[in-house]
């Protein structure tokens, strides 16, 4: 069964009761209701244990707009995997499902199974296609998990910056969210608009969004670019010295692309959600001009890497 028709039967377990005394049901109706509504999830769930799939058929749930989703999209893109996405709006899945994004899910024998965080999705999919040649970009070594680990505490550092510049503009943050995005349930869409109090309450709380805690996540994201900065001002294709970029360039990338914005972000599913330069908080674009300008080499590293991002169409041309 996918994340949505779980989540969805789970919302009517919920509303059950709701409904039954709002429409004054009986024991009798509430109990068949009940009823039908678990009869209805298990032949959904015996469906789908045995539909047929011909290929492992990914399926990588993403939020509108997700550094971390775009790491492992642009992995699936260069591995030429086939995969769809399915986007959720943004902060309900963490805050009512406890899941984080990107997640992929896939055909395992009889099975359908499911990996959450970018790091480990890498690892599987290494594990999954290692012995084809196109994968070899996502080879792990020491070097290169070392230096994830950092890209990985840079994009927390990023939803820091992010969060501390949006919060208070409801409708940069609504549509950053993707309440503008149509791949997005317009059910989703709704509900974010009508929860957004609640849910900037829950991101403030969660990501203890304050001046201190902004201040450390510049230094982190500043101490991060003026390593790379430095690593490749010597016009290095790979962060690490390699002769062909591997997955940690397009994890900087990708993790740095959330406030560089490069035209191809997203790959062949698009980013709807930008937060559009003129609708960018002062302080916000302040920042970004500062970066662009301390850092040239590592902003001119991911544009370079962007502009040679393969869509899957394009892998496959
Ligand atoms: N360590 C995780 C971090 C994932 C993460 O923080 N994802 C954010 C989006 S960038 C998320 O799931 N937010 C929850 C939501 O908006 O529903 C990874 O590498 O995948």
């Amino acid at each position: 069964m996918s994340p949505r028709t779980k989540a969805l039967f789970a919302a009517l377990l919920l509303l059950l009761p709701i409904v039954a005394v709002g429409f004054d049901w009986s024991l009798g109706a509430t109990l068949l209701a009940l009823f039908a509504l678990v009869a209805a999830a298990w032949v959904t769930t015996l469906t789908s244990l045995t539909a047929r799939q011909s290929s492992p058929g990914y399926v990588l749930e993403t939020i509108s707009m997700s550094h971390f989703a775009e790491k492992v999209r642009w992995c699936l893109d260069v591995l030429g995997a086939d995969y769809r996405e399915s986007t959720w709006i943004g902060t309900l899945g963490a805050f009512y499902l406890g899941r984080t994004v990107p997640k992929l899910s896939f055909r395992t024998g009889a099975v359908q199974s499911t990996i959450g965080n970018s790091a480990e999705i890498l690892r599987y999919l290494w594990g999954a296609h290692g012995s084809d040649p196109a994968a070899a970009f996502l080879a792990p070594s020491e070097e290169r998990a070392a230096l994830e680990k950092r890209i990985d505490r840079a994009g927390v550092s990023l939803q820091i910056w992010v969060y501390h510049h949006i919060l208070d503009d409801r409708d940069v943050a609504l549509r950053a969210w993707g309440a503008d995005d149509e791949r997005v349930p317009a059910w989703q869409r709704s509900m974010i608009k009508l929860l957004f109090p609640i849910q900037r309450f829950l991101i403030r709380k969660s990501f203890k969004i304050n001046e201190t805690n902004y201040q450390r996540a510049c230094h982190y994201i500043d101490e991060l670019l003026a390593d790379i900065d430095t690593r490749v001002s010597d016009g290095r294709a790979s962060i690490l010295g390699d002769a062909e970029p591997n997955y940690t360039d397009y994890a900087f990338a990708a993790i740095m692309g959330l406030w560089l914005q490069p035209q191809h972000y997203g790959g062949e599913f698009g980013v709807r959600s930008h937060i559009d330069e003129a609708a960018r908080p002062r302080d916000m674009q302040n920042d970004i001009a500062r970066w662009r300008e301390d850092y040239p080499k590592a902003v001119g590293f991911v544009e370079t890497l962007y502009a040679h991002r393969l869509t899957r169409e394009a892998q496959q041309a």
